[in-house]
């Protein structure tokens, strides 16, 4: 049914890229000329998603007084710095807190906007030729949020982070801006996931031996750019990780998902890029065969001058990053000890060590970890400024497998990846 070694993104990227050249693809509802992956990373044109016109409208929030904003929680600008349809959590609003971010302050990354979804009249449809059914067309499936709520459920806390999140660093840091958000470190949050396996409903749905992808699809407006409407967000999973670990949540932190990020139901992709965990999921389509969007073929790539002409390799997993809790361009006293705080995480495995550096990188010490590691960890130093004067202070995490943050990270086009050490500015006074 599925190759194992599909379960390593990296893997799993490079051997749909390759196939995605090579034609193997199933073009089905997603299919674009394969030569657009070829092209300049800006399409002018193409007919890519005439099909998608046809869907329903967002039902908007009330009576059709103002038009509500791409985001429809509060963002209190000591949580978050706005980034239009996006929002960053300010880390400073992690100090003193546990382990999970509270809803109130968890980052929202929205391709166009939230959508006011009634669970009463939503259905997660699944239908596709990885069904077993009637060919050519397989047949659908649905189920309803109560469907959802009756099926074993299962807990998880795991980071939902954006493959952009530091990218503005590129630019600050590197000199080499990158286009896209400019994240700094707050587009990453760690919650507890309550939902039911993926896996539970692909075989209550008649999962085929011949599966091979899913793709579940938002219930957003569409994506629109460049003049191009590129349908909804939508970017598929093989069928080895969608059994795995694959949550579709209808819970956050205990409380039912907030609009913003996904009611009534997303999914929860543990270790993959934040894009793979879509919001608002209301079909999924399972196929025999490959699929392929524009969110796995022309965007969460690697595009730039150390990469090959045609894109790759692609996104792997995240990659192991530090923030410090503290306001950016903080200020601290001279001469008085400051308890510095933190965390790391890295997709791979526990982070085993973090060293700071208040001096700009030339000395470090050893951070005390603290708790439990679920997602992230926790860690924090004491320091004693002397000099007043402008400081930078840096994390450096290393985890289980010795994977450890470089001094640069290298550049890619749209800034995916930013793992390097980033240098936090703090003022002495
Ligand atoms: N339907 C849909 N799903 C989506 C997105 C979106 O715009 N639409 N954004 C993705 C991206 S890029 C990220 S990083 C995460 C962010 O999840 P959050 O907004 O709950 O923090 O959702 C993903 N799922
Ligand atoms: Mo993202």
């Amino acid at each position: 049914m599925s190759d194992d070694g599909l379960l390593d993104e990296h893997h799993y990227d490079l051997t749909r890229t390759r196939q995605w050249l090579e034609g193997e693809g199933g073009a089905g509802r997603d299919g674009r000329a394969r030569r657009d992956l070829l092209r300049s990373l800006v399409v002018a044109g193409g007919a890519a998603a005439r099909h998608w016109t046809d869907r329903a409208p967002v039902r908007a929030a009330g009576p059709a007084a103002a038009e509500p904003g791409p985001i429809v929680k509060p963002l209190p600008p000591d949580l978050f710095i706005a980034h239009g349809t996006n929002a960053e959590m300010r880390w400073e609003a992690m100090k003193g807190k546990g382990l999970l971010v509270p809803n109130d302050r968890f980052f929202v990354r929205n391709h166009t906007r939230t959508p006011l979804i009634d669970a009463r009249t939503w259905r997660l449809r699944l239908h596709g030729t990885g069904l077993r059914g009637a060919p050519p067309a397989g047949r659908a499936v649905e189920f309803g949020y109560e469907d959802l709520l009756a099926l074993p459920a299962e807990t998880m806390t795991v980071a939902v982070e954006c493959a952009g999140n530091g990218r503005s660093f590129y630019g600050t840091q590197q000199g080499t801006p990158a286009e896209g958000t400019p994240w700094r470190l707050g587009g990453v949050g760690v919650a507890r996931w309550r939902g039911v396996r993926l896996a539970t409903v692909l075989e209550r749905a008649g999962l085929a031996e011949t599966a091979v992808d899913v793709l579940p699809r938002g219930l957003d407006p569409n994506f629109v750019t460049g003049g191009v409407d590129l349908g909804p967000v939508r970017r598929p999973l093989p069928v080895a990780k969608a059994l795995d670990d694959v949550l579709l949540a209808y819970e956050m932190n205990g409380e039912p998902l907030p609009p913003d990020h996904g009611f009534p139901v997303r999914l929860v992709v543990p270790g993959w890029i934040g894009v793979s965990s879509v919001k608002w999921v209301g079909e999924i389509e399972v196929a025999d065969r490959p699929l392929f969007s524009p969110w796995n073929t022309r965007f969460y790539r690697l595009f730039g001058p150390d990469h090959p002409p045609e894109g790759g390799p692609p996104l792997a997993e995240q990659v192991v990053k530090s923030a410090f809790e503290l306001p950016w361009d903080a200020t601290v006293r001279a001469g008085r000890p400051v308890v510095l705080t933190g965390r790391s995480w890295s997709p791979h495995g526990p982070v085993r060590r973090v060293e700071v550096s208040t001096d700009g990188g030339a000395t470090w010490r050893t951070a005390r970890l603290r708790g439990p590691e679920r997602g992230w960890r926790r860690w924090e130093t004491t320091w004693r400024p002397d000099r007043p004067g402008p400081t930078a202070l840096l994390a450096r995490a290393t985890d289980a497998s010795g994977a450890t943050q470089p001094d640069r990270a290298v550049f890619n086009t749209y800034g995916y990846l930013f793992g390097a050490v980033v240098r936090h500015p703090v003022l002495v006074a």
